[in-house]
């Protein structure tokens, strides 16, 4: 398998945590990155201080790599990656936007910068400010996308540039890791997949609802406004989509999914609430712990690749 990711980050396999609102606490991260993939903490929207809790916390459960997401549209994106800095943090990856602004801050505190980007035209920008790796996420991915599919996005980026190339966006299995591997990527961010896991602290009724939804069981709201967001169809996603059409402002459509997100992962609220997940909620059948979900992923992969190779 493809060691390019692991050597950089200093991993035992080439998967990546999503950065996931309300659901990537210290807690997921920790066992994502004991199985040996990269654990991720997703700032969100959350305040500075709480991000530095959820580093001291992690630290108390494993001493293996970790990762902050920091989501640049918050509010408090600049105290974050301050945080990040002080707290020396070994990988950070970013979302909604673009980092160049912290970029000599975290080479300062040796933090490695993974931008998740949805175009070829950010990836050979973050190249040129010197990044250590991308994230090509296609429109399939949970939460805010761009419009590109991961299986046209990732080989352009990857043609594009030549930092290493990760691919996200409607893979949770090993047979999306193969694939991510032919199109030139060398390791995959999974986010929705790691919904379904023991360790998520994820409300029971969200992680259900997951397994249930099917192919076609998730829409996007809010292109009209420019942000786009995928969660399953529910009554929220409807009442956005009848909004939205009536022409209602940012502000109050912004309120149906982020203020919502929480309804979802901590009250199990699946009418009102946020389900954020990706096209690939289809393919998640069982919760099961982080620990057993990599060591299956990396069977599955080398299943498919040995078989691409000898068949
Ligand atoms: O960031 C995500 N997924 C997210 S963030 C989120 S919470 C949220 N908060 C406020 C508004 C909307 C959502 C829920 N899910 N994924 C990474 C991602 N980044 N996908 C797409 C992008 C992206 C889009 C545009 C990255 C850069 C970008 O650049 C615009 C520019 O500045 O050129």
């Amino acid at each position: 398998m493809n060691t390019e990711l692991t050597r950089l980050l200093g991993i035992d396999v080439p998967i990546i945590q999503g950065g996931m609102a309300w659901v990537a606490d210290h807690h997921l991260a920790a066992a994502v990155s004991e199985a040996g993939g990269l654990g991720i903490i997703g700032a969100a929207n959350a305040p500075a201080e709480w991000v530095r809790e959820e580093i001291i916390a992690l630290r108390q459960l494993t001493q293996k790599p970790f990762g902050v997401n920091i989501m640049l549209m918050s509010p408090y994106a600049d105290a974050i990656a301050k945080v990040v800095m002080e707290e020396n943090v070994p990988v950070v990856t970013t979302g909604a936007g673009s980092p160049e602004k912290y970029l000599e801050g975290f080479n300062t505190s040796n933090t490695k910068v993974i931008p998740v980007i949805a175009s070829v035209a950010l990836a050979r920008r973050m190249e040129r400010f010197g990044v250590a790796a991308i994230i090509a996420e296609g429109t399939e991915a949970g939460g805010h996308i761009g419009s590109i599919t991961t299986m046209a996005l990732v080989p352009q980026v990857v043609d594009a540039v030549s930092i290493p190339v990760i691919a996200a966006g409607g893979i949770a299995d090993g047979r999306g890791i193969a694939a991510a591997f032919m199109l030139g990527g060398c390791g995959v961010q999974m986010g929705t997949r790691f919904i379904a896991t023991t360790e998520a602290n994820v409300h029971q009724n969200y992680k259900e609802k997951l397994l249930k939804a099917k192919d076609v069981d998730s829409v996007v709201t809010g292109r009209t406004v420019g942000h786009p967001v995928r969660s399953l169809r529910n009554h929220m996603t409807r009442s956005y989509t009848k909004a939205e059409k009536e022409g209602a402002s940012f502000e109050t459509l912004e309120s149906f999914t982020l203020g919502s997100l929480k309804k979802a992962v901590i009250d199990g609220d699946l009418k009102e609430g946020s389900l954020m997940a990706g096209q690939s909620a289809g393919l998640v059948h069982t919760i099961i712990p982080c620990k057993t979900l990599i060591d299956g992923l990396i069977a599955e992969t080398a299943a498919c690749l040995e078989g691409y190779c000898h068949d």
